[in-house]
């Protein structure tokens, strides 16, 4: 049952928004995922055209379960934010590394994270912006958990499902951070674990599975 308590929403940008959906959602405590634009003043962005947006991730969590100032901390640890135009082999303004805060709190919790990562950089300049939250701009659907869906296999533990409840899912979410292998070391195993059962006693029911993967906190 879903908690009597709201949910949160945190918005980030590092870098190819595939990877950066898989980083986040790893996490425990990270209930869903999207992966969109954000950041510009274009009107309805698309991937071919998305003007002076940067490609984003959308996490909504369970602030029981994981905090800001710890999403925060992957945000940091997932990409270099010393890069002004993008990450690796993806160069351009639309890989900006950008923190998008909602409210006072998060604009300060971001702004001390930013400051310690400039001491441990030292001589080189972190570029990361902090950036109020405005509009999301969800992409389109062939690049919501792209990085699962280059799995077959792991689509058909997911049970082939449609497109609008693979991009809800909690476990999908997850699925799609380990077919990056980008999960923590101790998720990454634990889903290999769980794996290795599927595959030992076969896939009859990917579904019942799905459910009791749910259940024994792939869910939240
Ligand atoms: N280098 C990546 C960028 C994709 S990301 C969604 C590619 O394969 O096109 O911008």
């Amino acid at each position: 049952p879903p908690p009597d308590y709201p949910l949160k929403i945190a918005v980030f940008a590092l870098g190819c928004f595939w990877r950066s959906e898989a980083v986040f959602g790893c996490l425990n405590g990270v209930v869903r995922t999207t992966v969109g634009y954000c950041g510009g003043s274009k009107l309805n962005p698309v991937y071919r055209s998305l003007g002076d947006h940067a490609e984003s991730v959308q996490v909504e969590y369970d602030p029981k379960v994981i905090s800001y100032t710890q999403l925060l901390e992957v945000f940091w640890a997932s990409h270099d934010s010393r890069q002004v135009f993008g990450q690796g082999p993806d160069v351009g303004n639309q890989y900006r590394s950008v923190i998008f805060t909602n409210g006072t709190e998060e604009r300060r919790l971001a702004g001390v994270s930013k400051e310690r990562e400039q001491l441990k950089s030292r001589s080189s300049v972190v570029v990361t912006q902090i950036q109020q939250l405005g509009t999301f701009y969800p992409a389109e659907p062939e690049h919501q958990k792209f990085e699962l869906k280059q799995s077959p296999f792991l689509r058909q533990l997911m049970g082939n499902l449609p497109e609008v409840d693979l991009e809800n899912s909690s476990l999908a979410a997850k699925l799609n951070g380990y077919a990056a292998e980008l999960c923590p070391p101790g998720i990454q195993k634990q889903i290999d674990a769980k794996i290795n059962d599927i595959l030992r006693k076969g896939i009859e029911n990917p579904e019942l599975w799905m459910a009791q993967a749910n259940r024994q906190g792939f869910k939240r």
